[in-house]
């Protein structure tokens, strides 16, 4: 499906209409893959729209930079506001945001310290990333003959544009061979995640999930997933996973601001317990969804609201 055009995109500042929302080509990060994202998704709660772990996606964002040493001409807090006004100038409730922050046009060469550091923040509204039927009836899914990156080649804590090459390597070669998306292997041959979500399994009612040193990025529905879970009185546990554990585990799920929380219902071909969503899944995709839509306390203070003190109505759009 071709972009839907969205109102307006925050850069650098100032908001800018769609149409106006242009870079040059020599725009470093263009070459180079010199950026760093993230994919945020704002709901539909009782009292209005809310971001979800608004600030926990910027921290990872500066610290993504802080990696890569980009210093970004607007603090986190200037970021958020940016966040949540291009919600409002779009007339969003329900969306997903992607602030991006990259190397810009000043000179080509691959040392980018003298381009300088652009931000921009946009949103539109985004559908089930990984197919309508995919929350309750499962994908099918192929371990991918891609290896995640080498922890000493890109830094996969860092959520960097370049990164996603990798990705889109392990996606495209999954959905030619007629899968809705991959697993990766780290470079050691333990499972590391999907080309855009974190992975977990179920074994004997323990969750695993592999750890940090397995090439991961330290999602942010992955940390959530972790919490509800042990709220919920399961066992949650990080480890290595070797590949076979995949073939025989009772279930297998992604999570991801995207993907959310989606049942994997065959890897390989092979079906993941009895070839559907399993029971745990399930009940950790309820808690989650019951979480995101404001329908159980925010007992951990991840809703922003996107409009605060003026929950009920929403103001006129401005500028
Ligand atoms: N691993 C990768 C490689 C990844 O891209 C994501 C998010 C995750 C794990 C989960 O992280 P988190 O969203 O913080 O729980 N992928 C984002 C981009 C997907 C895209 O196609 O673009 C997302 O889910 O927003």
């Amino acid at each position: 499906m071709p972009f839907e055009e969205v109102k307006k995109i925050w850069m650098n500042g100032r908001m800018v209409d769609f149409a106006d929302a242009k870079i040059h080509i020599f725009t470093h990060a263009l070459h180079y893959g010199s950026g760093v994202f993230e994919g945020i998704r704002t709901y539909v709660t009782k009292t209005g729209p809310a971001v979800f772990r608004l600030d926990e996606h910027l921290r990872r964002m500066y610290d993504s930079c802080k990696i890569y040493r980009m210093d970004v001409p607007f603090t986190p807090a200037e970021t958020k506001q940016a966040c949540l006004e291009v919600v409002q100038a779009n007339d969003f409730d329900d969306c997903y945001l992607r602030p991006l922050v990259y190397r810009g046009f000043h000179s080509l060469g691959v040392n980018p310290v003298n381009c300088p550091v652009d931000v921009m923040v946009a949103a539109w509204r985004w559908g089930k990333y990984l197919g309508a039927e995919a929350l309750e009836q499962g994908v099918d899914v192929r371990v991918s003959s891609w290896n995640r990156m080498a922890p000493n080649t890109f830094p996969a804590l860092a959520k960097a544009t370049a990164n996603y090459m990798n990705s889109i390597l392990i996606r495209q070669e999954a959905g030619i061979d007629g899968y809705t998306e991959g697993i990766a292997l780290d470079v050691n041959g333990y499972v590391s995640e999907g080309s855009g979500e974190n992975i977990f399994l179920v074994r004997d009612d323990r969750i695993l999930t592999p750890p940090l040193g397995a090439s991961v990025l330290a999602g942010i529905t992955r940390d959530t997933i972790v919490r509800l879970a042990r709220d919920l009185g399961y066992e949650v546990v990080e480890t290595l996973i070797p590949r076979e554990l995949l073939y025989i585990a009772d279930e297998v799920f992604f999570t991801g601001t995207a993907a959310e929380v989606t049942p994997v219902r065959s890897i390989d071909r092979i079906k993941v317990g009895a070839g559907r969503r399993g029971p745990i899944t399930e009940r950790i995709q309820k808690e989650y969804f019951a979480y995101i839509a404001g329908e159980v306390p925010d007992r951990y203070n991840w809703l922003t609201p996107v409009y605060a003190g003026r929950a009920a109505r929403k103001p006129a759009l401005v500028g």
